[in-house]
């Protein structure tokens, strides 16, 4: 497959100012008219080159006069005399046996598009790439009882009836976009409707569309969608700016969801939600999706990506507001400590690995694999970074220099930064290198005191390993936020400071520094880096009781229980510290997160090699210790965490993690009363968080209401596939040595399908990231995951592509187990009629 380089950027030869789309829908055959008013960009002398992908081609006019042309391979080529031309092509595509969930597909007995990055060339020929801005006039004609509802994007400006039983309706967006935010959807479906007027005073029509029976299920997400257009309007000063705003929810969905101008589709599992059936994690990620795609109108639709390599330009932006707006909704210290383990999880063992890229990659075979962790979430750190180095002021101008200057426009990552540095003056030239580079910089952190001197010296020095195709990295900038606290008082010596290491090494002077301090680092995690530091365990669980930033206080302790995992030592202080966490009167969502130890995924990325058995086996002894030895406060935290009644506010939502938290120490040792209490919460809690929490803790149990609260689970929720998916992935979770035969037998079941990405994800994807099961010694968990690669490649390459990543990792493992991760890699790469999609990352990996 050919590889697509940054380097080779060349702007559109043609542009296509406007595009007037006539669908004739079916589920079987749709045809697609698209006429396209192009425009020869300057002097440029190539023909009109149309991207296209698995269509059916009918016709092709140009100017009225039909053409005898062909398309080869996927592309139709169009010489052009003149200066300008209307081109109009008929095809015929057929959305029933579209497995890939790109261009128009059929999802539940409705029709719908999902085009970024490159499913618009499976609807209709054009050039397809995102600095090709067009204003779309869009007809959709469907059967009326069959798609009663007809919707695209803009404002709807026509509807009428034919006499054969089918409908139109005819939609116009009045703002240029490219072709990856086309939409369109027709279906059976009912609307929860609001309105919300903007700053300016204009009322916008909201309207969320899902089938009848799930309209009550919508509530939370139009709340979101309500509180998300009034955040941006006061944060950033931006209002929407159509007169109506739709979301469809649908079952199949390779992504989250997606920001088309004003008809967002979304993954539905990030729409629906009520007290049965969704847990306080999933309203919380329904807020932040909703948010995310509405931020998107400002941050990707009026101002969108040159090409494709500036991802990070809309995603990493966007990623950065949502989580500003997370946290502006409840516990801010709390969506940090997520923010960054969600970045430690998924993007710092994809910068160690081999499919490592800078947020602003060079080249990809296959865009869709780049929608990566890095893109997203490294890129969100990247901006941060910029809020902390601009401050609140700087930032604000910045972006407001951004918006006013590049509205309408399709820009680079370049664009942002000059907008960044032209409104505060702050000079980011060396910052660019983290758009550029690869890897997480290491930086090692020394303190020394000079009692008679009273001063304090913070001797620090940074290190950025190779990544591939990047052999010798430049110094990088980083801002860290540091502290210090006096060893005997417990008390903050003097103010935090930013400092901004532009150096491989640094020392830091601090004066009056009476007592020997401990160094609070990178507060708030202000750098996306990797610290060492020469902190005792004492120093941790000092920080861990009087540190006066939750970011830092709540590392102290992870640290200390990381410490703990990776010796066999002693580990009273980690009990102590837990202990007095559980004591410290600080909010319940804190505590909840502080006083869990590392994960086994978490621990072992610190080894050098990961010792899968042996870290399974130190993590789960040091569970039972702190288990025991605090059994009482675990059970005093249990019962006064109970609540009366279920509420949804940011209190409850602490309270009932903080029991669950409780709950699992409980159950650690796997005893009776604590077995019987799980299983009581199973069977009467008013709430999904509660409910699957105890059979979260059931699942790793062999007690014999583990078999029983499943079989409840399963029979209760048998008609909700989003639960079905909780159901999966609890089994494909657990801990149990039987885990590997019990997702074999899952593979089998009747409510297993590898056509659902949401099914495929709860089950095989949460199998990968079980490390202790997946990595089982005889292979067979690599096995399973390649079966399921090759089976899912063949009907749905995207998907496909995202379960390889957990066989790349085999560097990181004892040389039987990466030999037998290479092997079933080899076997993946040697199959024939592979897409580019699974090559690109199998092949990469085995390097
Ligand atoms: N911008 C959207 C990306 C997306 C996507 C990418 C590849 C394949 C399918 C997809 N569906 C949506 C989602 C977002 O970042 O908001
Ligand atoms: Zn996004």
């Amino acid at each position: 497959p050919q590889t697509i380089r940054l380097s080779d950027y060349r702007p559109p030869a043609w542009r296509v100012p406007q595009v007037a789309l006539d669908f004739n829908l079916g589920a079987e055959s749709t045809r697609v008219t698209a006429r396209l008013t192009v425009e020869r960009n300057g002097k440029r002398s190539e023909p009109l080159v149309l991207d296209g992908q698995g269509l059916t081609l009918v016709s092709v006019k140009r100017d009225g006069v039909a053409l005898d042309v062909q398309p080869v391979g996927e592309t139709l080529t169009i010489d052009i005399p003149g200066d300008s031309a209307v081109i109009e092509t008929v095809v015929d595509i057929a959305p029933a046996t579209n497995t890939r969930l790109m261009g128009l597909y059929a999802s539940g007995g409705m029709l719908c598009t999902q085009c970024e990055a490159e499913g618009f060339r499976r609807i209709t020929f054009f050039p397809d790439r995102p600095d090709v801005l067009s204003v779309y006039d869009v007809k959709l004609t469907a059967d009326a009882a069959l798609y009663p509802v007809l919707l695209a994007n803009g404002n709807e400006v026509a509807t009428g009836q034919l006499p054969d039983g089918r409908h139109w309706a005819q939609w116009h967006d009045p703002w240029p976009k490219p072709s990856y935010l086309f939409a369109a959807v027709a279906g059976n479906l009912s609307p929860l409707r609001d309105t919300f007027v903007t700053a300016s005073g204009r009322t916008v029509d909201l309207a969320i569309w899902v089938a009848a029976d799930d309209v009550p299920r919508c509530a939370h997400a139009m709340a979101a969608l309500k509180t998300s257009m009034r955040w941006d309007e006061v944060n950033y000063g931006r209002e929407y700016d159509l007169d109506r705003f739709n979301i469809v929810a649908v079952g199949d969905f390779n992504f989250g969801a997606m920001e088309n101008k004003g008809l967002n589709i979304f993954n539905s599992r990030y729409i629906l939600a009520d007290a049965d059936t969704a847990t306080d994690a999933d309203f919380d990620a329904i807020a932040a999706v909703v948010a995310h795609e509405y931020f998107h109108n400002w941050t990707g639709n009026r101002i969108t990506c040159r090409d494709w390599f500036q991802l990070s330009l809309k995603e990493g932006l966007t990623v950065f507001r949502d989580q500003q707006f997370s946290a502006d909704q409840g516990s801010a210290a709390v969506r940090r400590i997520d923010d960054v383990r969600m970045l430690r999880a998924g993007q710092f063992p994809e910068d160690a690995g081999p499919m490592a890229h800078p947020i602003r990659p060079d080249s990809y075979i296959e865009i869709s694999n780049f929608y990566t962790a890095t893109i997203y979430n490294k890129g969100a750190e990247v901006i941060r970074m910029m809020a902390t180095l601009l401050g609140p002021d700087g930032f604000r101008a910045g972006t407001d220099l951004y918006f006013d200057r590049h509205d309408g426009q399709a820009v680079t990552t370049e664009d942002f930064v000059r907008s960044m540095e032209d409104a505060s003056g702050v000079d980011l030239a060396q910052f660019r290198n983290w758009y550029a580079q690869a890897g997480t910089p290491h930086l090692d952190a020394r303190i020394t005191h000079d009692a008679a001197a009273r001063t304090a010296q913070l001797h620090l020095s940074q290190t950025l390993a190779p990544t591939p195709g990047q052999p010798v990295k430049p110094v990088m900038q980083l801002p860290l936020r540091v502290a210090l606290f006096g060893g005997t008082t417990g008390k903050r010596l003097g103010d935090e400071r930013l400092v901004s290491l532009t150096e491989a090494s640094a020392t830091i002077d601090f004066d009056n520094i009476d007592e020997p301090p401990v160094a609070s680092l990178n507060r708030g995690f202000s750098a996306p880096i990797i610290v060492q530091s020469d902190r005792s365990r004492a120093d941790l669980a000092f920080l861990s009781a009087h540190d006066d930033d939750p970011f830092a206080r709540y590392e102290a302790l992870q640290q200390l229980g990381q410490a703990t995992l990776l010796d066999s030592g002693d580990d009273s202080d980690l009990v102590a510290a837990i202990g007095a966490t559980l004591n410290s009167g600080l909010d319940a969502a804190f505590i909840a997160e502080a006083v869990l130890l590392p994960s086994e995924a978490m621990a072992g990325d610190a080894m050098a090699v990961v010792d899968v058995d042996g870290l399974h086996t130190r993590r789960e002894a040091v569970r039972r210790r702190i288990g025991s030895d605090l059994n009482a406060q675990w059970w005093a935290v249990y019962h006064a965490n109970n609540a009366n009644r279920y509420e949804l506010t940011p209190e409850a939502k602490g309270r009932r993690r903080l029991r669950n938290v409780a709950l699992g120490y409980l159950m650690a040792n796997d005893d009776a009363e604590a077995v019987a209490t799980a299983f009581k919460q199973f069977e009467t809690a008013d709430n999904m968080t509660d409910r699957m929490a105890a059979l979260n803790v059931l699942s790793h149990s062999n007690a014999p209401e583990r078999d029983a609260a499943l079989a409840a689970f399963h029979a209760r929720y048998a008609d909700n596939a989003l639960v079905l998916d909780k159901w999966f992935s609890v089994q494909a979770m657990s801990t149990r040595a039987d885990t590997p035969a019990a997702v074999a037998a899952l593979m089998t079941h009747p409510d297993f399908s590898y056509t659902n990405p949401n099914r495929l994800r709860a089950l095989v994807g949460a199998y990968a990231a079980n490390q202790v099961r997946f990595n089982a010694a005889d292979g067979s968990g690599y096995r399973l995951v390649a079966d399921a690669v090759l089976a899912v490649d063949a009907l749905n390459p995207q998907a496909a592509a995202r379960l390889v990543s957990p066989l790349g990792r085999w560097k990181r493992f004892d040389a039987a187990r990466a030999a037998l991760m290479r092997a079933e890699l080899e076997r993946i790469v040697a199959t024939e009629g592979l897409s580019k999609d699974v090559f690109e990352i199998a092949s990469k990996s085995l390097v």
